[in-house]
C-alpha cells in the first residue's frame, strides 16, 4: 500500500552541527506526519546498527583509529549500503526523515583538511534529498546546550571550520532555519517546508547526487 495520497515519497534530510537541534526536530517532524496519516519513518547516518556502521561507531567514540580517508569512505559505504532499501521505502510512498546525509560526510571530512571534490566523489549516485533543512546554530550557542557528549569532532574550534563546509555545500535543495528560535518556532518552519515538500515530490522523479 502506497501513502494515502499516491505517489512517492520525500526524502528529507536534517543537516547541522552537533547540538543544533536536529535529532529532536527529526522526531518532532516525524510524529506530526504518522498524526496526519503520511506514512513516514525515521532514518539516521550514521546508521551504527550495520557492521561498517560499529566501526564508525568505535571510532566515534575514539576507540579505534582510522586514517581520514579511510573512515570518510566508511561513512560513505555506510550510506551505500542503506542505497536500495531507501529507494524501495520511497518508491513504495514511505518519506524518509533523515537526520544527516551526504553533506555531513563532506563538511566533517573537509574539515579535517581533506580536499572537497574528493570527499564529494563517493556520495555521487546516491539518492539525491528532495529537501535539505540546514539547522543553523552558532557553534558558541551550540556548545551551551547541555555540552557535547565527548564524541570525536565534538570540539568548538572543529565545529566552526565544519560549519565553514556546510554553508559552501549549500544548493538549491537547501532551507537554511535558524536554529536558535525557540523549537516550537522552527517545528513550525519544518512542518511547513515538509508538507509543500512532500506534495510536490507526488509528481517529481527520484533522482541522484551528481556532485
Ligand atoms: N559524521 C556523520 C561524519 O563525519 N560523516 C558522515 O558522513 C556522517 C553521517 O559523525 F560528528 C559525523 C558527524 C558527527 C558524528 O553523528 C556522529 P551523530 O549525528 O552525532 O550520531
Ligand atoms: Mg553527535
Amino acid at each position: 500500500s502506497g501513502s494515502s495520497q499516491g505517489g512517492r515519497g520525500a526524502l528529507i534530510v536534517l543537516e547541522g552541527l552537533d547540538r543544533s537541534g536536529k535529532s529532536s526536530q527529526c522526531a518532532r517532524l516525524l510524529s506530526f506526519l504518522q498524526g496526519k496519516g503520511c506514512q513516514a519513518e525515521g532514518w539516521r547516518f550514521p546508521d551504527r546498527g550495520t557492521s561498517v556502521g560499529q566501526m564508525i561507531s568505535a571510532y566515534l567514540a575514539n576507540e579505534s583509529e582510522l586514517d581520514d580517508r579511510t573512515i570518510h569512505l566508511l561513512f560513505s559505504a555506510n550510506r551505500w549500503e542503506k542505497r536500495a532499501l531507501m529507494e524501495r521505502k520511497l518508491l513504495g510512498g514511505t518519506t524518509l526523515i533523515v537526520d544527516r546525509y551526504s553533506y555531513s560526510g563532506v563538511a566533517f571530512s573537509a574539515a579535517k583538511g581533506l580536499d572537497i571534490e574528493w570527499c564529494k566523489a563517493p556520495e555521487n549516485g546516491l539518492i539525491a534529498p528532495d529537501l535539505v533543512v540546514y539547522l543553523d546554530v552558532q557553534p558558541e550557542k551550540a556548545a551551551e546546550r547541555g555540552g557535547y557528549g565527548g564524541e570525536r569532532y565534538e570540539k568548538i574550534e572543529f565545529q566552526k571550520k565544519v560549519g565553514e563546509h556546510y554553508h559552501s555545500l549549500r544548493d538549491s535543495t537547501w532551507k537554511v532555519v535558524d536554529g536558535s528560535l525557540p523549537m516550537e518556532v522552527v517545528e513550525e518552519q519544518l512542518k511547513e517546508l515538509a508538507m509543500s515538500c512532500i506534495l510536490e515530490c507526488q509528481s517529481k522523479q527520484l533522482a541522484s547526487l551528481a556532485w
